[in-house]
């Protein structure tokens, strides 16, 4: 049985839904992701994915990829959580 990790990702740089759907797109093509969800407002992107196919390494680097960025770490609780 395959465990599903949901991690909350605090993006940076998102002006409009344009980069939410592009980084929607772009993390739903990490292999192993199952659900992006990135909210505009709150500037979180919501993902469930396999740990055992993809890490949160991969997850970041996608979306910096696709131009935006990662929050870490400090201002805000800005850091990734996961549960
Ligand atoms: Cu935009």
């Amino acid at each position: 049985m395959t465990e599903i990790r949901q991690v909350t990702l605090p993006i940076t740089g998102m002006t409009c839904a344009n980069c939410v759907a592009t980084v929607e797109r772009n993390l739903k093509k990490v292999d192993g992701v199952q659900v992006a969800l990135v909210n505009l407002s709150s500037e979180r992107a919501t993902v469930e994915y396999d740990p055992s196919r993809a890490g949160l390494e991969d997850l970041i680097g996608r979306v910096e990829r696709a131009g935006y960025g990662v929050a870490m770490g400090g201002r805000l609780g800005g850091a990734p959580t996961e549960r």
